[in-house]
């Protein structure tokens, strides 16, 4: 099974899950910081403050990646890094940073694609509201285009927000993440704010006159009913709006999904804050899509879910390749053929080093053989999927998980920061050398 010449394969990883050196150089306070040390928030009470220390041993990992083959590495650039506060003049310090982690892949022949916002948003601006604020879509974009500035001779791929989704859900509906409230009627204005964030980055980006591609990253789910009944099909259909149409429609056909808009009704604060050329700002052309697949979604005919697969560690990941193929064929089919990137792809294993010091994840190797499986059956029906990023580079900071899910290819030893290649690793370096199974 070989895939397209060239194809882009990749590792995944985001700035607070990795990097650590949390009050070094500069580096502002993030809703994450805040919510992290938050008793009770987190698993095991555990904090990003060091994460893999990857700040520091960036060099190393960028060594790794080499080993490895990669072809592409996709990181996020930490907006309080960038400006402490989420406003004015950016941090020389921060973006120097990201500067030599750029520079260093580029001496490795590993293609950068970088990520804007993944999550940690700066915590003033969180105290002047937030993403229920629609000024930080205005913050966001002067940050964005602050970052272009200082990199983007250098960076070909850019991502804009990283799945607003999750923010949405976890973040406003679920609670249990930053900035952990309960509140959807806020949620839906929240993922009209991300989407808007988004569409003045690409703005600034083409205003900026660099040569760079950009995209939005989206967790996408493929929803299928969980019975043949008719109550089944209808709220499959509402739930896949949710989770996946106003997100899509509104990039890329410049509308809400109708029935979401109904379902939140008119009073909502989502219907109301839609103010007239935000569709057409959050439309604006994008070079690519991102997606990212763990699981599909089954649901009832009262709208509940329900699971068919078995899961992985993670009980809301069921394993199900198939989806995969299905999401993707979907994308192009009803949006048409943007090229594609898969920015995340992976699973949580209970890895342990042996006696002989070797993790042997057999279960990750199964896992990712049978989703690049389905992506190269993907490719033969017309998909236009050019590259393929697991998560994750480094086992990290799985957010409210703490450090107990371990998604990596490579092991990290918290106590020691010592990283191990698991078996996945040694596998996944002999499938880039082959360019397929
Ligand atoms: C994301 C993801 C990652 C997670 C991974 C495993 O939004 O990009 O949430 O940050 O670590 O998906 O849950």
């Amino acid at each position: 099974m070989r895939f397209p010449d060239g194809f882009g394969w990749g590792a995944a990883t985001s700035a607070y899950q990795i990097e650590g050196a949390a009050k070094e150089d500069g580096r502002g306070e993030s809703v994450w910081d805040t919510f992290s040390h938050t008793p009770g928030r987190i698993r095991n009470g555990d904090t990003g403050d060091v994460a893999a220390d990857h700040y520091h041993r960036y060099a190393q990992d960028l060594d790794l990646m080499r080993d490895l083959g990669l072809r592409s590495y996709r990181f996020s650039i930490s907006w309080p890094r960038i400006q402490a506060d989420g406003s004015g003049r950016p941090n020389q310090r921060g973006l120097d940073f990201y500067r030599r982690l750029v520079d260093g892949l580029h001496e490795r022949d590993i293609a950068p694609m970088a990520t804007l916002f993944h999550w940690d948003l700066p915590q003033a601006l969180q105290d002047a509201g937030g993403w229920e604020n629609r000024d930080t879509a205005e913050r966001f974009a002067e940050y964005a285009d602050a970052v272009f500035h200082a990199l983007g001779d250098q960076v070909p791929v850019w991502l804009t927000v990283n799945e607003p989704k999750t923010v949405v859900q976890n973040g406003y509906i679920f609670g249990h993440h930053a900035p952990g409230f309960r509140d959807e009627d806020a949620a839906y204005l929240v993922a009209h704010h991300l989407q808007l964030a988004h569409g003045l980055a690409v703005r600034a980006l083409r205003a900026s006159g660099l040569t760079g591609r950009i995209g939005p990253a989206l967790n996408l789910h493929p929803c299928y009913p969980a019975d043949d009944s008719a109550e089944a099909a209808a709220a499959t259909k509402l739930h896949d709006g949710y989770e996946n149409r106003l997100y899509l429609d509104s990039i890329f056909k410049g509308a809400y999904p109708q029935d979401v808009l109904d379902d939140r009704g008119p009073d909502s604060r989502l219907v109301r804050g839609v103010r007239d050329g935000d569709l057409k700002i959050i439309s604006s052309p994008v070079d690519l899509l991102a997606v990212q697949y763990y699981t599909p979604i089954y649901v009832t005919g009262d709208g509940s879910t329900v699971r068919k697969w078995p899961t992985s560690e993670a009980e809301w990941q069921q394993i199900y390749p198939e989806g995969m193929y299905d999401i993707l064929t979907r994308v192009t089919r009803d949006y048409g053929r943007v090229p594609i990137t898969i920015t995340e792809n992976g699973l949580p294993c209970p890895d342990v080093p042996g006696a002989d010091g070797n993790v042997d994840d057999a279960g990750r190797v199964s896992f990712l053989r049978d989703h690049f499986a389905a992506a190269h059956r993907a490719i033969g029906d017309g998909v236009p999927l050019e590259s393929y990023h697991v998560w994750s580079l480094l086992d990290n900071f799985e957010w409210a998980e703490g450090y107990e899910q371990r998604w990596g290819l490579v092991y990290v030893d918290y106590a020691s920061q010592r990283r191990v290649l698991k078996r996945s690793a040694h596998w996944y370096r002999d499938v880039i050398r082959r360019n397929g199974l």
